[in-house]
């Protein structure tokens, strides 16, 4: 097995990989070096759509070149491209319907939430054409939600959520070219239908399926989500709070959160709260809630609650043998938690009927529920706490402090200090004088084949260096609070001009600079960094394709990363990869998704004007992506 030093940078989860080795426990870094990768899904060229097959085309030009129905290898590319995409999609999609859902059962009094941010509710009506003179906020919610699930339902135009956020000049493209989806579910459906055996054949058809797809993602998925999530909980506003193992507290009964849809986890920070007493009756001092993944990315933004960990190391803190309970929802989540579980004292908890683990414990989870639910799970932590066993519990700890909570409102806000009635003024001023040279979001996953936060590390510093504004989600953002970049101690690798910017920004709201990448939430809060870019864009009154930014993934898991991804570059964002995208098997795919507009006939850069860019190198990724910002300077006029 490698030195824990090769498989992360977090001293802490070296140190808990040590001590699962000592103990005999595998986990997904030692899991990942025993299972080799297979050459044919790697290359994307392996069918398995019908029971003729499975099929597979060899890359190296031996062998058939064609399954047994006739599909050639870059109708089985795209048609698995789309299929990667669809995944993400659903999940996406799902997430947002069970929260439109929670809002109506919220505002008709069936479950235990109170609508947060009614100045959101009422832009968002207006926005999707709702009266609001003359109406409660209940009622308002309740039509918001209604609408929100026709995106579900109805047969004809375009998605409400594309109407209400599509950056203008993008959606004619969109409708230009005959992309507009028009309801989750039944676009889902289709997708699934034109991938059946016997369906959608045509390679460039079927990834034009995969932008439409991702278009879903983006506004039934995530601005959907986050929308409504703002709505139901607050948006959030600038926290501060600590990351790393070390935020796990020996003395303390402690619960971490992971999965992603936050009905669940905020009600767990409640009832920690509530349930005080009943930890101390156990011997503890108190109920201490962690944050994992994107569940921890939630209550981080809107509660401050303080993250242990990101995916790649999610089994990690039940190693510190100080882990009462570890909660799930879904996404993300991985089936081999139980198995480490089971060798300590630590419960995990499914809450989903669609989403269990074999040996796990189960408490149903529902809006209606969430009080009962909720409670159920902390009191089980608590009864939890008297089974450690003492000789187990070894708790690695550093923390790191971090700021998080830069909702597009809290840009706009802190912008508001340096210029109140124009805010977007000074952050145009610095990339038109090129102080910022661009800005670009750092999303996404850990995966346990990559020195786990190592990339996402990387690319962040070279780009700061550069002077590129950087913002994160996901578990990369993880992965920056862990290491200092979501402090004002992390200024120090910026470039002058960046810094200067940043720490004028900062001190006009009172604070001594604003860290140099800024928290802007979970994956589904990408929708956040879409918002921030038509908002330049439509101030710019050009297209989001002609602004200097971009995306990055550097460390890529998930297939809901490559949909947003996806819908990033449907809206004319380059989006670099760090880790294979599996479409390399054919040369057509790879052409459509990666060539410039100039080098192939049909290329998502001509089309949409972003592009797929495939880099392991962090630093070869970074000097690319700021190859391309100066590209999409230049074409701006700027230098
Ligand atoms: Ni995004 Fe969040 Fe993390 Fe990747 Fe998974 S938790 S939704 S998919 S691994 S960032």
């Amino acid at each position: 097995l490698p030195d824990v030093k090769d498989l992360s940078l977090d001293t802490g989860v070296q140190e808990l990989l040590v001590k699962a080795r000592n103990e005999g426990i595998a986990t997904a870094f030692d899991r990942a070096v025993k299972m080799s990768q297979c050459g044919f899904g790697s290359a994307g060229v392996c069918c398995k759509q019908c029971l003729e097959g499975p099929c597979r085309i060899a890359p190296n030009g031996k062998g058939p070149r064609a399954g047994v129905c006739g599909a050639n290898v870059d109708t089985i590319v795209a048609r698995n491209f789309l299929n990667t995409v669809t995944q993400g999609t659903a999940s996406h999609a799902e997430h947002a319907r069970e929260v439109a859902h929670a809002i109506l059962e919220a505002v008709e009094g069936k479950a235990p939430y109170t609508i947060q941010d009614t100045g959101k509710l009422k832009a968002l009506a207006q926005g999707l054409g709702i009266t609001v003179e003359g109406k409660g906020i209940n009622q308002l919610a309740k039509e918001v939600a209604h609408k929100a699930l026709e995106d579900f339902q109805k047969q004809q135009g375009p998605l409400h959520w594309l109407k209400l956020k599509g950056q203008t000049k993008e959606v004619e493209n969109w409708e230009k070219l005959g992309l507009l989806p028009v309801n989750a579910h039944l676009e889902v459906a289709k997708s699934m239908a034109r991938q059946v055996m016997g369906g959608d054949a045509d390679p460039a058809n079927l990834l034009l399926g995969a932008i439409t797809m991702s278009l879903v993602d983006g506004f039934a998925g995530l601005h959907m989500s986050t929308d409504l999530q703002d709505v139901l909980l607050g948006t959030p506003k600038a926290v501060k709070a600590q990351y790393r193992l070390g935020v796990i507290k020996e003395e303390m009964v402690n619960i971490s959160v992971h999965g992603h849809i936050p009905l669940l986890a905020e009600k767990v920070v409640e009832w920690a709260g509530k349930l005080k007493e009943e930890a101390r009756k156990v011997g503890a001092e108190g109920i201490n809630v962690v944050g994992v993944c994107c569940s921890g990315n939630e209550i981080l933004m809107r509660k401050g609650v303080n993250v242990a960990t990101n995916y790649a190391s999610q089994e990690l803190p039940i190693v510190t043998g100080a882990l009462e309970a570890m909660v799930v929802d879904i996404q993300c989540i991985m089936p081999g938690l139980q198995t480490v579980a089971s060798c300590y004292h630590t419960e995990i908890i499914t809450t989903l009927p669609y989403a269990k683990i074999s040996g796990a414990s189960h408490v149903e989870f529902s809006a209606e529920r969430a009080d009962e639910a909720a409670r159920e799970i902390v009191m089980r932590a608590v009864a939890n706490f008297k089974k450690r066993d003492p000789r187990k519990i070894a708790i690695p700890n550093e923390v790191t402090e971090a700021y998080a909570g830069f909702s597009v409102e809290q840009i706009v806000e802190a912008l508001k200090a340096v210029n109140p009635d124009d805010p977007l003024k000074p952050l145009v001023d610095a990339i038109a004088g090129g102080q910022i040279l661009g800005a670009v979001a750092i999303v996404g996953c850990t995966n346990p084949r990559k020195k786990q936060d190592y990339d996402n590390l990387t690319l962040a510093m070279e780009l700061i260096k550069n002077n590129v504004l950087v913002v994160a989600t996901g578990c990369s953002a993880h992965s920056l609070g862990k290491f200092g970049l979501l402090s004002p101690e992390g200024l120090k690798y910026c470039g002058e001009e960046l810094r200067s910017v940043l720490t004028a920004i900062g001190q006009a709201n009172g604070l001594p600079a604003l860290p140099p990448a800024l928290h802007m939430g979970s994956c589904v809060d990408n929708s956040r960094v879409a918002d921030l870019l038509t908002a330049l864009a439509d101030y710019l009154g050009v297209g989001i394709k002609d602004l200097p930014a971009a995306g990055s993934c550097p460390e890529t898991h998930h297939p809901k990363a490559i949909a947003i991804g996806t819908y990033f570059i449907a809206n004319g964002v380059d989006v670099h990869v760090g880790v294979n995208p599996q479409v390399s098997g054919s040369e057509l795919v790879v052409n459509v998704l990666t060539a410039n507009k100039e080098d192939f006939p049909v290329t998502t850069d001509g089309l949409f004007g972003g592009k797929l860019i495939y880099e392991e190198d962090p630093v070869k990724a970074a000097a690319l992506i700021i190859e391309r910002i100066k590209q999409k300077r230049k074409a701006l006029g700027l230098n």
